[in-house]
Parts: structure tokens; sequence; C-alpha cells
């Protein structure tokens, strides 16, 4: 029996493999850059297996699932956090580009695993699927628009789920983390402007991706007739905007 996380070159998917790996289990380290996934597999041992896949490419996706066999190939977990956000620029100001990647990983990625995976789940009736969604699924704010979008096809496709596969016995859970640093996800956004990418974390103390990983493993822990549906996480210092008037000044 296998845990198999997505996107486990950095941030969350790293500490996941770790926290997993630390608890007693056997995980399946996913992502493109397989050179990072080498030095996991030192770090951690033969608890974690390395394989390279690349979410967006469907056919990556099945030849790097149908080559696991043996223990590796019963996968009880699936930890679906590979994904990203581009830019936070008005939506009339983005790159075309970069909304096809989000969409690409975030919602095509994440489907492609999650089809391929489920039919062995549902012939031994047993699985789970911790979905990484994101308060940006729920909450609007200047610049998210298809990152927040695309959080909340998880949000929504997470329920849609559980919805079709609570008669097999398969539990569905998304984790919607809000101001999160110590991961990669800024450094994305910002294309590499170190700058941009260090400024929501200044002055802040915000979530560690440890502390989602926590939160996957109890999710994972609970009895095995508890569904936990959704975790919603913020850093304390983070809230909620109020909504937005932009007053013409021209009026008296
Ligand atoms: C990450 C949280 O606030 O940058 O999904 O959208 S946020």
């Amino acid at each position: 029996m296998a845990i198999l996380v997505t996107g486990a070159s950095a941030g969350f998917g790293k500490e996941m493999c770790k926290v997993f790996v630390n608890a007693g289990y056997q995980v399946i380290a996913t992502a493109r850059r397989l050179e990072k996934l080498e030095q996991l597999h030192q770090e951690l041992g033969e608890k974690l297996l390395p394989v390279q896949m690349d979410v967006t490419d469907k056919k990556s996706v099945d030849d790097a699932l149908n080559s696991l066999s043996g223990d590796w190939a019963r996968i009880d977990l699936l930890i679906n956090n590979a994904g990203l956000a581009l830019g936070l620029e008005s939506a009339d100001k983005t790159d075309f580009s970069d909304w096809e990647k989000m969409i690409q990983t975030n919602v095509l990625g994440l489907t492609y695993v999650t089809h391929k995976i489920l039919p062995q789940m549902v012939a031994r009736k047993e699985g789970h699927i911790i979905n990484l969604g994101s308060t940006a699924g729920s909450y609007p704010y200047y610049g998210a628009n298809v990152y927040g979008a695309s959080k909340a096809f998880v949000k929504q496709f997470s329920k849609n789920l559980r919805a079709d596969l609570a008669k097999d016995n398969i539990r569905v859970s998304n984790i919607e983390p809000g101001l999160c640093g110590e991961t990669e996800f800024s450094q994305v956004r910002f294309k590499g402007d170190e700058k941009k990418a260090q400024e929501p974390y200044a002055k802040v103390q915000y979530i560690k991706p440890e502390d989602i990983a926590n939160v996957a493993l109890w999710i994972y822990q609970q009895p095995a007739y508890l569904n936990i549906n959704s975790i919603e996480i913020m850093p304390v210092a983070q809230t909620f905007a109020g909504l937005k008037v932009y007053k013409n000044e021209n009026e008296a």
C-alpha cells in the first residue's frame, strides 16, 4: 500500500513526503524534476519511491502510473498537490498562456491523475483522495482571476467526487490554505522576481509547509468511517477583505 503525492519536488509536496514517510508510510513522490526527487530519496530512504511525472501531460501520467508494480501499485491515498499560480494582474492584462498553464495543471492535471487512480480504489472499496485547494477558491481577490477559479474547480470537484464515491467507501478531502510561505509558490507566480515574491510574506507570520503536511496526515489518520470534507486554514494575521467600491471622483 502506498501514498502518491504529486508536485513532490518542493513546498507542500516535499514536506508531505517527509511527514508521511516519518509516520511509517510508503510514499511515491512524483514531479517533473527527477533530480529533486532523487535528493529526497537520499534523505528519506527506501520508503520513498521517486517517479518522474508531468501532470500536465496525460501520457506522462499514464506511463508513470502504469510503471508502478507490487505494493507500490496499490495506492491508498492520492494527494493531488501539484498546482501553481501565475501572475497577479488584472484579467485584461494577463498573458493568456499563463491562464492556459494554470488550467492545464490545476484542473486538467488533477483530473488526469484522479481518473487514472480511481478505478483501483473503487475495485478495492477503499481509498482516499486529498486535494489541495486554496482560500482563493472561495474568496475573490484582485489578480486571482483564473488561479482562484481553478481552485474553485478543485473545491467543487472534491465535493462531487464525494457524491459519487461514498458508495465505494472512498474518502475525499480538500485542504484550502491561505497565505503560506517557504514554498516556490510566490517565485513561480512572479516568475523569478524575488522582490515581488518576498513581499506577501514580509512582516507576517505565514503558514509553513509543514503545517499543511501535518494537516494532511491528520485528515488521513482519522477513523475510517469519518470523512473530513474540507479544511480552510489561514494564518491568524490574514483575514477577509471587505467588498471594494470604486468611487467616481467626478461626481459631486
Ligand atoms: C494560495 C493562497 O492567498 O496566495 O493559494 O491565493 S493565496
